[in-house]
């Protein structure tokens, strides 16, 4: 199905203002980019497969175009809109009531289609929440914590341009024989230390980049250049200038295929995956179908995708899972480098930096497309067209397989092979990119998986090559390893917090301990000295659930519906499997990791409570850490009793000169896997191909 964006008589699709500012820097710095020759395509995609659907069809369905529309005239009535000292930031559906979607059936009526509105007025920023279908505000409220919005579009164009028009600067960029034009800046979110002069006052604070010559700005900082700029007051509080590393050379920094020289790499083949019948997952509207796996999925601005109600054989696991929060800390103490500790989800949004996927790059041949339609600042819709992806990935795997060899009179080889459906999503926050995977297998396991690419923010030095004799001290003042010559890739990391409100086999649900415990065997009647078993324990409240990994003392955790057992008496539940696991290295007391401190952990249990969704805190720009998880979790009962999941993991990300020009993708990822949910192998009778 079209979506009527796409047609001539649609509304006419406005770009917020950042994004256009930032497509006009493009254009210009993209200078001479030529399109490269096109290849021979033996793969083919058709923009018929485009799956958006602007029907409200279920409760959780995101808002419409002609939603958006009713939504922007219900605030111009009532003079919420288009009024003096107003800033849009966000229009979102306000998720009905859980119980209220629990119990709505296909063919119901939908429930009430209310929209929560994020708008400042003089500064201060409101929560109203507008019901769609009666276009009247049911709550207008202030919204009050020590934290602010993310950046407006104005306020991007504002600072951006503040720099040309302040002389000590001016005067910098000349002594490094630079001119105004080939210099861009760049507001970033300071974070909160306490500092005195910063007070009160709505911060950005730019770092500076050379754009001649590349299209990879970042790997040409001007380094320990700040504009510290007070956005409300439209002006430059402070001016950093503190390093005079020499810029960088360009060369070597484009990634683009069109301005590389050879040898290429060896030539690889197209490839792409045939489905001669067609994919085996139905869309209706954003319900997805597939296999013995049904959910619902849509975009989000802040979080880029939810998954909601998730049901394997009919029977719920998951009621809603999405990114929280996305902390990535820079390990550097200077006065250019401290405040670098971004919480990206929060601070910038993720479903508002998401790109068009590619097709047949960002997502195989075999792949549908869902857009997303968003309000702009002026609350005039608009589509990021194929926003998100959904396929059908056959890597060669092997679901369950077994050859009998040991008894000479059987000739058995039965083996199945391992189809999965993966939705994605991937936001460019900045310089780097994050591919958001959900992927749902046969077996009831459900993968989360996240890749980072893009480009590493990179530090100047004078530092041309480590060959040298360095004295101690100037090794201390790298922080990170050279990766090119003059630059250094910044140590940090990346922590992604995922809220995974499980319901197993209904709302209900326990989180278990099970402790891996060594015995000793002491009778004698053995050779044997050792052997291990599981003890476990049920959280009774929200202390037992926070739970920090020791890789000395091996868990198994779980989430249990304790009213429901199989027929041999074991409680149905659902194992979360950790992955790849960090844990954060920095002072709990430490500024950053107080307004991170959801990564303190890397599990915790709340009880569902429908206002705690974001781990950083419903404002995190600037925000003093007095709101999020952290302060939401204190000793509330958790046992028998709906309870959300949160689970942190990611990269310690020590750069190498491999992540020069461009990282290639790592992953991390995290599995929940049925156990003792189904009553045998629920792929048992999978067909093999
Ligand atoms: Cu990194």
């Amino acid at each position: 199905m079209m979506n009527p964006l796409k047609t001539s008589h649609g509304p006419k699709r406005v770009l917020p203002a950042a994004t256009i500012i930032l497509f006009f820097a493009l254009l210009i710095l993209y200078g001479s980019y030529k399109q490269p020759e096109p290849g021979t395509k033996y793969a083919t995609w058709s923009k018929t497969w485009d799956v958006t659907d602007q029907r409200v069809l279920h409760p959780l369905d995101p808002l419409t175009t002609s939603e958006f529309l009713r939504i922007q005239e219900t605030l111009r009535n009532k003079k919420l809109l288009g009024r003096e000292k107003q800033v849009l930031h966000s229009i979102e559906l306000d998720d009905p009531e859980k119980h209220g979607v629990l119990q709505w059936e296909t063919g119901n009526p939908i429930p009430a289609r209310c929209a929560e509105v994020i708008s400042s007025y003089d500064g201060v920023p409101h929560r109203i929440i507008v019901d769609v279908d009666n276009r009247v505000v049911r709550e207008n409220t202030v919204i009050s914590t020590t934290g602010y919005p993310p950046l407006t579009s104005d306020d991007w164009k504002m600072s951006m341009q503040l720099p040309a028009t302040y002389q000590p600067f001016l005067d910098s960029i000349a002594r490094y024989g630079l001119r105004l034009e080939e210099v861009t800046c760049l507001p970033l979110s300071p974070g909160w230390f306490g500092v005195p002069e910063e007070g009160n006052r709505r911060l950005a604070k730019l770092g500076c980049f050379v754009t001649t010559g590349t299209t990879n700005f970042y790997l040409r900082p001007i380094e320990g250049m700040i504009v510290i700029v007070d956005l409300n007051e439209n002006k430059i509080l402070k001016f950093i200038d503190g390093n005079k590393s020499p810029i960088p050379k360009n060369e070597g920094t484009d990634y683009r295929l069109s301005t590389q020289k050879p040898p290429f790499f060896p030539r690889i083949n197209p490839i792409s995956i045939e489905q001669p019948l067609g994919p085996s997952f139905t869309i209706d509207g954003h319900h997805v179908k597939w296999a013995n796996w049904e959910f619902h999925v849509r975009p989000h601005l802040r979080v880029g995708s939810v998954i909601s109600q998730a049901k394997v054989d009919g029977r719920s696991v998951l009621y809603q899972g999405f990114v929280s929060e996305l902390y990535v800390p820079y390990q550097t103490a200077e006065e250019a480098w401290y405040f670098r500790t971004y919480l990206d989800a929060g601070e910038y949004g993720l479903g508002l930096l998401a790109h068009p996927l590619q097709p047949l790059n960002d997502c195989p041949q075999n792949a549908k497309y869902m857009d997303a339609v968003f309000a702009g600042p002026d609350g005039t819709p608009y589509t990021t067209p194929n926003m998100m992806c959904i396929f059908e990935r056959y890597a060669g795997n092997i679901a369950w397989q077994h050859a009998e060899s040991l008894s000479s009179d059987m000739e058995l080889h039965e083996v199945r092979p391992k189809v999965s459906l993966v939705v994605r999503m991937i936001a460019s926050v900045g310089n780097y990119d994050y591919i958001i995977d959900w992927e749902f297998q046969t077996d009831g396991v459900v993968r989360v998986e996240v890749g980072a690419t893009g480009v590493v923010i990179v530090k100047g030095t004078p530092i041309e090559t480590m060959k040298e004799k360095r004295m101690k001290e100037e090794l201390d003042g790298m922080y990170g390893p050279l990766i090119s010559e003059n630059t250094i890739g910044v140590i940090h990391d990346h922590f992604l917090t995922f809220h995974m409100d499980l319901d197993v086999d209904g709302p209900s649900n326990s989180f278990v301990v099970g402790e891996l415990v060594k015995h000793n065997v002491t009778t004698g009647e053995s050779p044997r000295k050792s052997y291990w078993s599981i003890e476990k324990r049920v959280a009774k409240t929200e202390e037992d659930g926070r739970i920090k990994f020791s890789p000395d003392h091996p868990s198994q955790y779980y989430m249990k519906n304790p009213s429901r057992t199989t027929r041999l008496g074991n409680e149905v539940s659902y194992r979360i499997v950790p992955g790849s696991f960090i844990g954060s290295l920095m002072d709990p007391n430490d500024f950053p990791q107080l307004r991170a401190a959801f990564t303190n952990n890397q599990m915790w249990v709340t009880p569902y409570n429908r206002s705690e969704k974001y781990a950083g805190g419903f404002f995190p720009y600037q925000n003093h850490g007095d709101d999020g998880l952290a302060i939401w979790s204190r000793n509330r009962p958790v046992e028998d009793t709906d309870v959300v999941l949160w689970y942190t993991f990611g990269f310690h990300h020590v750069p190498c000169q491999e992540d020069f020009p461009i990282m290639p993708t790592v992953t991390a990822s995290f599995e929940i896997k049925p156990t003792n949910f189904f009553e045998s192998n629920p792929i048992l009778k999978l067909q093999p191909n």
